[in-house]
Order: structure tokens, then sequence, then C-alpha cells
């Protein structure tokens, strides 16, 4: 018994930093793929692509940014370069790049143009640089390649402002001389430190964890506490052996990949540490734009679907829309990302535990219930030490059709809870509507609409006594 309290303590050591905060708190975000691939209907370009197949007619950042606002998005990432090496920003260090294109007379840059749209329409700018690159004759040479990717690197920290993230995928597959790169992470992760503090260093880096697959599929127990070192990253190095990756994009999570950081998981690591899930997915079947995939954009429905198991289930969702061959995000994909955003405002707009009257049945902790009306880590309701079990009563004004309840940790104090029950009342009886396992950043329970004035959150199982810091009724 004492050993395992002294163990669930040492878990709930692991916390986020600054930067997974800023990340997490972001919740939904967006990818645009871009490049020479739009053009010549391809997922992975090989890199002897000519420049002049970069030919955006339309291109109108500001026709993503408002379509990205209209979902709800917070931040967008763009790939600033993909596997074939060509370059949307003119980098000094490579011919392969819009500056040799037809685009605006190669006087155009795209990076700026998306980073200045997303500044003007108010979400933030995270870039994508693939350190795999078929068309750099260095690659595979060791350090004059990590050279020119630190200078690329630079250029794109340094001219485009304050970036929120950068996004590396951990593809390693031959350069043009059939050599594979053996990538410095270390130093490339002290430049991105140096020269953007605030920024966090994603999927292969330490600060934002890849979730697993491509495909949206999630984790019924999404932890955020894991070993310092998860088995995910062979998958990616998988992924870079293949040709063409259509079939690892519908491959869903791996059963030996379900539980990450069960206590029985973290019983045998040596290390423990604090890296969220971030899943990626397209709205499309590929990454790229392809014409004949107009007819496959995801429904609304299916993205709903998505969004719930992901920024409702502890992770946060990265969702790429590829612009066109005009350079502009499709209709029918402006369609769904309003349908999204129409619905989740909607369904959020009216929180009916703002007025109700909160209560807990033990004794109160320091903290009181009531602070969970609050989203904010500063107010958060916390039982006394050694009170693993809480259940916290909600008491509507009156009575009201009740369809969803949001339940958030306070995660600056670690991710405790590890099974959780709702129940509402009905007449005289308590009716269970959702059982689940993990909370952390966010948990949304969605069930049947059922008419009720009372609620009750049940604290099954936690690592140490729970810390909420918000409950939202809708
Ligand atoms: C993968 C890449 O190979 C895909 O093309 C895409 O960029 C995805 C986000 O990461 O590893």
């Amino acid at each position: 018994m004492y050993e395992n309290f002294e163990f669930d303590r040492a878990l709930v050591k692991c916390h986020p930093t600054e930067r997974q905060l800023m990340v997490e708190k972001m919740e939904f975000y967006a990818f645009a793929h871009f490049t020479v691939n739009t053009f010549t209907d391809r997922e992975w370009g090989d890199g002897t692509e000519p420049e002049s197949a970069f030919n955006p007619t339309e291109l109108d950042a500001d026709q993503w940014v408002e379509a990205l606002k209209a979902a709800g998005i917070t931040g967008l990432i763009l790939t600033c370069k993909h596997h074939d090496g060509f370059c949307l920003w003119p980098s000094k260090y490579t011919e392969h790049s819009v500056k040799n294109s037809p685009y605006k007379n190669g006087q155009g840059d795209v990076v700026r143009e998306v980073s200045e749209a997303c500044a003007r329409g108010g979400i933030r700018f995270g870039v994508y640089l693939s350190p795999w690159d078929r068309n750099c004759q260095v690659y595979g040479q060791g350090e004059p390649y990590d050279d020119y990717f630190c200078n690329q690197l630079t250029e794109l920290l340094t001219q485009y402002g304050d970036l929120f993230t950068v996004w590396f995928d951990g593809a390693c597959g031959e350069g043009p001389n059939g050599k594979k790169q053996v990538y410095d992470w270390e130093r490339y992760y002290a430049l991105i430190r140096r020269l953007q503090p605030d920024a966090a260093i994603s999927i292969t880096g330490p600060d934002i964890r890849w979730c697993g697959n491509e495909a949206g599929d999630t984790r019924e127990s999404e932890w955020s506490v894991l070993p310092r070192t998860v088995r995910l990253e062979e998958e990616v190095a998988e992924n870079s052996q293949t040709s063409d990756n259509a079939a690892f994009r519908e491959k869903k999570l791996r059963d030996e990949d379900r539980d990450l950081g069960s206590r029985e998981i973290l019983r045998k690591a040596t290390e423990l540490t604090w890296r969220p899930s971030e899943t990626d997915t397209s709205i499309r079947p590929g990454w790229f734009y392809h014409s004949w995939e107009d007819d496959k954009v995801r429904s609304v429905e299916t993205l709903i679907d998505i969004w719930y198991r992901t920024v409702g289930g502890n992770s946060t969702l990265l969702l790429n829309i590829p612009p066109d061959r005009r350079g502009l995000f499709h209709e029918v994909d402006v369609a769904r990302l309003r349908g999204m955003g129409e619905y989740i405002r909607r369904t959020f707009a009216v929180n009916f535990a703002e007025d109700a009257v909160i209560t807990a049945d033990t004794d109160n902790g320091y903290d009181l219930p009531e602070n969970v009306k609050e989203d904010s880590y500063d107010t958060y309701y916390k039982p006394f030490d050694g009170d693993n079990t809480p259940t916290l009563h909600i008491r509507l004004n009156e009575p009201k059709n009740v369809t969803h309840v949001v339940i958030k940790e306070c995660i600056p104090y670690s991710q405790r809870i590890e099974r959780f029950g709702i129940d509402v009342r009905v007449g005289d009886a308590w009716v269970e509507v959702c059982a689940g396992t993990t909370v952390g950043y966010k948990k949304i329970a969605k069930f049947d609409a059922v008419e009720t004035q009372e609620i009750r959150i049940r604290i099954l199982d936690s690592r140490v006594a729970p810390i909420i810091s918000f409950v939202g009724v809708y």
C-alpha cells in the first residue's frame, strides 16, 4: 500500500512545461501540406521536380485563415519544405525553391504570406521542415547536411515572427545519392531553443508526442505522463521505408500501442516525462491536394467525431487541409470546416453549470467545488490529500435537456484521474450516462439528451487526490 502511494506520488511529479501548456490550450490547429506535389499529383516528391512545377494562380492565405477560424482552429503549420526538398520561401542555401518558380515571377515567399495572414487573422503560425531531403546534394554526408539544415532552420526561425511549433517527422529515407542521413537532432533542438525559446518541438522532439497513427484513431485512455522513450518512433521509421505512404495513412493504432501510460507500463519505466498526444490526420485521404479526392473529403460528422475523441480525449487535433493548385482551400473543405465550427459553437453555447450549485460529498478540501465554474488553472477543486475518490454534485437552477459534461484536470499539477463515472438524476434514480477512464487536459462526455436538474461526477480512481479545474454542463 505504502509502496503504491510513493509510486503514485512519483507519477504526478510530471507536469507540462509552459510550451506544452501553450500547445495543449490551443486544442485544435491545422496543417497545410503544399508544395510541388500539389502540381504533380503526388504524395511524396522525389526531389527531381522542376521548380517551374510550382505555380499557384490565385494564392490567398487570408482565405485559408478565414476558413480555419470558421472551424474554431487556433493555429496553422505550413510544410515549408517537404521530403522533395522544394522550399516555399526563397532560401539562400538552395536553388530549389519558389525563387526559381513562375509564382510571382520568382519574387514570391509563401512562408511570409502565410505567416502574415495568420498574424492578421489572430491565429498562431508554425513550421514543418522535413529533415529528409531528396533534392539536397549533401544529404547523407553527415555534418555538411546538418549545416544546410540548420541554415534553413535559422531562416525560418528568424524571419517569420514568433512560431508556436517546429514540427519534425522522423522520416529518414535515401537522398539523391542513395545515402541516408544520420540527423543531429540535439543540434537542431538547441538551435530552436536559442532562436525561438517559446516554440514547442513536435513529434520528433521533446515537447509534443505523435499519437501513433495518421488515420485519426484515438485511445480510450490517453495519458500525458509516459516513459521517456515510447516505441512509436519505430512506426515513423517504418513509414519511410515504403515508397508511397497510402496504406500507412489508413493504418490504425497497433494493439501494443493502445496503452502507453497505465500504472503497469510506468512501473517498468526508468524515467518518466510529460509528453502530451497530438493527433495528426487529413481532411482528405491524402496529405496533399488531388482533384480526384474532391468527393472524398471527410464529412462534418466524421470530423466532429474525430474532434470529440481528440480534443475531448486528452489529445490535441492537428487537421490537415491541403491548398489546391489555385493556392486556395477547396470549396468542399471550406464548407466542412464551417460545418464543424457551427456545430461546436452551437453545442457548447450555454454552460448550465455556470449558475448551478456545486458541492462535494466529502469534506470540502481547501479549494472549494464551486471553483470549477471558472475555466482557469488558478482556481480549482481539490479534496484533502488522500481523498482520491470524491464525488461532485451539480445542481442546476432548473431542469435542462443535457447532452454533454466537460471535465478538465488542472494539468499544471499533472494528470491524476484514472477512472470516473457521470450520472444524471431522473426522478428518484441516478442514471449513469458515461463511464470513463482518463481525463487530463479535457474530457468531453457526450450522451443521449436527458432532462435533468442534477448531475454527479464520481471519481472512482485517481493516482493521488484529483485537482479539477473546470466542469461544464451543456
Ligand atoms: C509523414 C509524411 O511522410 C507525410 O507526407 C506527411 O507529411 C505526414 C504529416 O508526416 O511522416
